[in-house]
């Protein structure tokens, strides 16, 4: 096969990597804008590698000819939650939408692989665009926690030392380590509502405190200086009491203050 024909091949893999990984980054920002918790913590998208395409059509006795019909991973996307609860909203997110059709799923989280493997897979069909019509493939989206990545980065790449020759007391040290996260994201679970909430009021304040910064600033364009000067230091007392509701209020206070010079200024 030429070089140019695998480019050929790939490239509208690439672009759906590229898509969806925006899109998911985007889920993220309208969770962040709207103040809510968001179930996604990071988002990572990757074409297989020509190598690994070729191992794994040996592996599976796949035709090269047929690699689009077989290989369902050409086009990879990772999403990392911070907790198990998290990987069930984004499955449902993923399951509504209309531009990703779900083929299969593989819950490898309810009943982990032999090798102590827990993940969440969803294959997707998704239409690109591109020069000659569009193209419908599949990608791959694999959902888990950070501690399952943490644990599943690791074995691959011991797995991708040893293949399948791998020592068995190295074997059975990794599943006593899948064991172990298994138990951390149990724990992790029992003070999740905890930490959304610590998670949520920092979200919280971060966004108010970036509004009342955005409203001083817009008022030194247009209000009287000592004015602006006296708010900025009302606005570091409130800052130190650490009272959100103050905080809160006052920014509410900023933004009248903000329409009202704006009015004037049109009057
Ligand atoms: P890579 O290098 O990550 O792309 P199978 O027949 O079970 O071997 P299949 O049918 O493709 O594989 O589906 P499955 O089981 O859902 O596995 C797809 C991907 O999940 C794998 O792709 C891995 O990325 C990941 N995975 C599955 N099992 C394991 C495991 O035991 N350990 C780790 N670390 N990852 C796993 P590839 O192509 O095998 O590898």
């Amino acid at each position: 096969m030429e070089i140019q024909l695998w480019r050929e091949i790939l490239e509208p893999y690439q672009q759906a990597v590229d898509e969806l990984v925006v899109k998911f980054n985007h889920i993220k920002q309208e969770y962040h804008n709207e103040g809510m918790y968001c179930p996604i913590v990071q988002v990572d998208g990757r074409v297989k590698k020509i190598s690994s395409i070729l191992e794994k059509c040996q592996r599976k006795n796949v035709q090269i000819s047929q690699l689009e019909e077989k290989i369902e991973d050409i086009a990879g996307i990772r999403l990392i939650c911070q907790f198990v609860e998290d990987i069930n909203t984004v499955v449902e997110l993923i399951r509504k939408r209309s531009d990703m059709v779900v083929k299969q799923e593989k819950d490898y989280i309810s009943k982990s692989k032999p090798s102590g493997y827990r993940s969440y897979h969803m294959i997707v069909y998704y239409v690109v665009q591109t020069l000659s019509g569009p193209k419908q493939l599949e990608a791959e989206i694999q959902i888990r926690t950070l501690a399952m990545n943490f644990w599943s980065t690791i074995e691959h790449s011991l797995q991708y030392k040893y293949k399948e020759h791998m020592p068995e007391e190295l074997r059975s040290r990794l599943l006593r380590a899948a064991n172990a996260v298994d138990a951390l994201d149990g724990e992790m679970a029992s003070v999740r509502d905890e930490i959304m909430n610590a998670q949520n009021s920092n979200h919280l304040k971060a966004s108010v405190v970036s509004d009342i910064l955005n409203n001083i600033e817009n008022l030194y364009h247009i209000a009287n200086k000592r004015e602006v000067v006296k708010i900025q230091d009302e606005f570091y007392r409130i800052y130190q009491s650490d009272d959100m509701q103050l905080l809160m209020r006052f920014n509410k206070e900023l933004d009248i203050l903000a329409e009202t010079y704006r009015a004037q200024s049109l009057g």
